[in-house]
């Protein structure tokens, strides 16, 4: 009996390391100051990875996920308020937000805040996919 539990918990052993090694399926981010707690994140390729972003400064943040591509359109332009994608989210002062978002293809993408100098301030990070 005790053989058979360690058998099943030996074989149960590497499928927790691979989905670790894959990435996190929820991620917790906090702004403090106008700054991200964390300018890198690794997630899987192909899951819903769900996004908790606290803001606690009392001053808007925005939460905009993409490539280098994106993440340029959205530095130049002049929209004020996000919501109706799960890549783009307002973050409302004193607020969390979730949104979740599906990687397909594996590589780099960005996170950032574009808001009149945040960005430039520092508030962007790395998302490696898996
Ligand atoms: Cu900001």
């Amino acid at each position: 009996m005790r053989a058979a539990a360690l058998l099943l918990a030996l074989l149960a052993l590497p499928a927790c390391t691979a989905a670790e090694a894959r990435g996190a399926r929820e991620v917790a981010i906090d702004v403090h100051w106008s700054a991200f707690s964390t300018g890198a994140i690794e997630v899987p390729r192909g899951v819903p990875v769900r996004f908790v972003v606290r803001n606690d400064d009392p001053i808007a943040h925005e939460l905009i996920v993409g490539d280098l591509g994106v993440q340029q359109r959205h530095e130049k332009g002049t929209e004020p308020k996000h919501g109706a994608r799960p890549t783009e989210r307002d973050l409302p002062p004193g607020e969390t937000v979730e949104t979740t978002i599906t990687f397909d293809t594996a590589g780099t993408q960005f996170f950032a805040c574009h808001l009149p100098g945040h960005y430039a301030y520092g508030m962007r990070g790395i998302i490696t996919v898996l």
